[in-house]
């Protein structure tokens, strides 16, 4: 992804994830499969075009690392091989519960995450 948003798209600002839900290296995001970084704990690069059966569809909530130089922004999305829709987290952001990030009026992100491309 590139650094600029596309016009119209909103980042996700939600507050710095608790100190619970670390995720300290570099160039990585990490998603728990429970709500407010309950484990398992699943470590992922930012380029991921699957996150395997056992991750699939499970994060509840999640935390990105700091610092890859070339976009400060990283997409998740409900289907494998970024498939549509996504939801947009930035650099040391992340969700605490993801049921708070709707996907549509009467669907929100919780156990839905397939594929991650920073
Ligand atoms: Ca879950």
């Amino acid at each position: 992804m590139t650094a600029a948003l596309a016009a119209g798209a909103l980042a996700v600002t939600a507050a710095p994830a608790h100190a619970a839900g670390e995720c300290t290296t570099s160039g990585t995001v990490c998603l728990w499969d429970g709500w407010w970084f309950v484990t398992p704990k699943r470590t992922f690069n930012w380029v991921t075009y699957y996150v395997g059966a056992d991750a699939n569809d499970k994060a509840s909530s999640l935390s990105v690392a700091y610092t890859n130089p070339a976009s400060p922004y990283v997409y998740f999305y409900r289907d494998y091989n970024y498939g549509e829709p996504h939801v947009i987290f930035k650099e040391g952001g992340g969700s605490n519960d993801l049921r708070n990030q709707m996907m549509t009026s009467t669907r929100n992100w919780d156990d839905e995450i397939s594929s991650i491309k920073g």
